[in-house]
Order: structure tokens, then sequence, then C-alpha cells
């Protein structure tokens, strides 16, 4: 089947409604485009998994602060759509603003809670926009699948929980981490690193694997764990932290030991650019 390409909410209702009622299973991959590995190990799953794969691509201006890159965030639907057809992917979903948002949005998803810490606490409307578009994409798509990366670990958390807690028919899988070989995490945001700071860069990841050694060798104290990941990442010279918690895995409160399944989490701003990273920590698989 040739790739369909829809910017309109209409148009896509249009396509999928035979898909709808022939019963087949329709997978959906959401995205802010620029994809990568990351974004592509998540397509190559829901190819894999679903009879129907769907990709949604879309700079969500709602989940981005006054002061945050929207603008600068970067935009190549060309290469994106290319990536989409060599995977086999049979619709994309790339709307613009006003096709999403036509007036000023009135009704919002907030969660309490998971959205205290971590991303949440500087960054206070974005996990709001992010359920409200995603619940948005979930009525105009449909779908039976969804999929979404360990990396964006309190998004799939709050996700999962709006999910639950709204009835949404909608089955949400996890895809694990995908990593350049040095360990950073690949992100739309690395190619802004000067060469120094993408360097530098590899310490979000040494940190937390560090952290993940000390757990499996019986240190289940946050302080000193998080005391040490600081230390780690503060060797490089342009970094600053913006938050390092460990926190349990279901309502994300901060731990004092890790005596229960947990995620560690930090962000950190190489100059404008922020980073996160995070690794899940289940007590009794490290031993
Ligand atoms: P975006 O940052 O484009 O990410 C889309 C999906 O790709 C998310 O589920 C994210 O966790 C996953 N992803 C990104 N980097 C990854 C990596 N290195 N390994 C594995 N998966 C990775 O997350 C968003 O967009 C938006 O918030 C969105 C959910 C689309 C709502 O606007």
């Amino acid at each position: 089947m040739a790739m369909k390409v829809c910017n309109t909410i209409r148009q896509t209702r249009e396509f999928l409604r035979a898909i709808h009622e022939g019963g087949k299973i329709l997978g959906l991959v959401p995205t802010m485009g620029a994809l990568h590995e990351g974004h592509l190990s998540l397509i190559r799953r829901c190819r894999a998994e679903c009879d129907l794969a769907a990709v949604s691509i879309f700079v969500n201006p709602t989940q981005f602060g006054p002061s945050e890159d929207l603008d600068s965030y970067p935009r190549t639907l060309d290469a994106d759509s290319e990536h989409c057809r060599r995977l086999g992917v049979d619709l994309i979903f790339a709307p613009t603003d006003k096709e999403m948002y036509p007036s000023a949005n009135l009704t919002w998803i907030n969660l309490d809670k998971l959205t205290e810490h971590l991303c949440g606490a500087a960054r206070p409307l974005h996990f709001r926009g992010v359920c409200t578009v995603l619940a948005k994409l979930f009525n105009i798509i449909r779908p039976d699948i969804a999929y979404f990366g360990q990396k964006d670990a309190q998004q799939l958390a709050v996700l999962r929980r709006m999910v639950a807690d709204l009835n949404v028919p909608v089955e949400i899988r996890t895809c694990p981490t995908i990593r350049e070989p040095d360990g950073l995490a690949l992100s739309s945001r690395n190619q802004y690193l000067t060469a120094d700071q993408r360097r530098q860069a590899t310490c979000l990841h040494r940190a937390l694997s560090w952290a993940r050694e000390m757990i499996a060798a019986g240190q289940t104290d946050s302080a000193p764990l998080i005391q040490t990941m600081q230390e780690i990442i503060a060797a490089s010279p342009d970094v600053r932290i913006d938050y390092i918690s460990i926190v349990d895995n279901d309502l994300l409160q901060p731990l004092s030991r890790v005596d229960r399944p947990a995620l560690i989490a930090l962000a950190v701003f190489f100059g404008n650019v922020r980073l996160i990273d995070n690794i899940d920590i289940t007590p009794h698989t490290l031993k």
C-alpha cells in the first residue's frame, strides 16, 4: 500500500474509516518529527506488530513554555516522510497548528501528583500540553496501540495514568532508549551541541550507569547516590544541572531509599540545550 500523507483531520478520518471498519490493528507512533534512530525504532516495532502503521508529525506548541525552543525546533518533513516510506508506514498525519488548534484551546488534561517533580517542576504546563495533544491525536486516529520511548520516562508514566484514569481505548507500549555508541541518548536536540559539549554530554549516561552499579552492589540510600551523580556531571565545565532525582516508578515521588521499583532521572543544560535521560531501576532484577 502506498503511504498516505494527510494534513487535515477530515482526510485522516476518511482514510481510516475502512480500516477501522475492517477490524485491522492500527498502531500509532506520535512524534514531533526530526526523526532519528530513536523514533525509527518505535516505527519499526509498530510496523512489525500492527496491520497498519501510522506516524503523526506535529511540533505541538502547547507543550512548549514561553522561553523554550518552539521556533527553533527542527522541522524536516521531507526527510521524515522518506524515513517513514522506507519503513513501510501506511499513514503520516502532519497537521498545521491551525488544524489542531483552530481557536484558543479551553479544554486541557491535567494530571496531579505525577507532574509535580522531574521535568514537571521546571516545565509547569508541559505535560498539560502533551496529554491534551495526545488525547486529540488518539481521538482523531483511534489507534489500537500507541508506541512511546522510555527516553521520556515521565511522559510515559503520565500518559499511562491518563489512559487508565480516562479509560482511553488504546494500549500503550514502551520501547527502550536508543543510544549513541558512547551512551548519549539520541535526541533531536543533540544536533545543537557544540563538539565540546557533545563530548561532555556522555556524563549523563555515565552518572546513571554508575548509580545503577552502586544500587546493584547494595547502596540504596538516595542522597549519596545523587551527590556523586552531581559530581560526575558537574565535572563537565559547560553543564548546568536542572535536576537529578530518584523517584518511585509509580507516582514519581522522591525516594530516600531505593527499596522498590524506581526511576533515576536527570535533566541538564549545555548552554540553551536541555538534555534528559533516565534509567529504570527494579531492585530485585539488579541482583
Ligand atoms: P518526540 O520528542 O518527537 O518523541 C517521539 C517519541 O520518540 C517519544 O515517545 C519519545 O520517547 C521517543 N524517543 C525519542 N528519543 C528516543 C530515543 N533515543 N530512544 C527511544 N525513543 C525515543 O515525545 C514527543 O515527541 C512529544 O511529546 C509527543 C509525544 C509527540 C507529543 O507531542
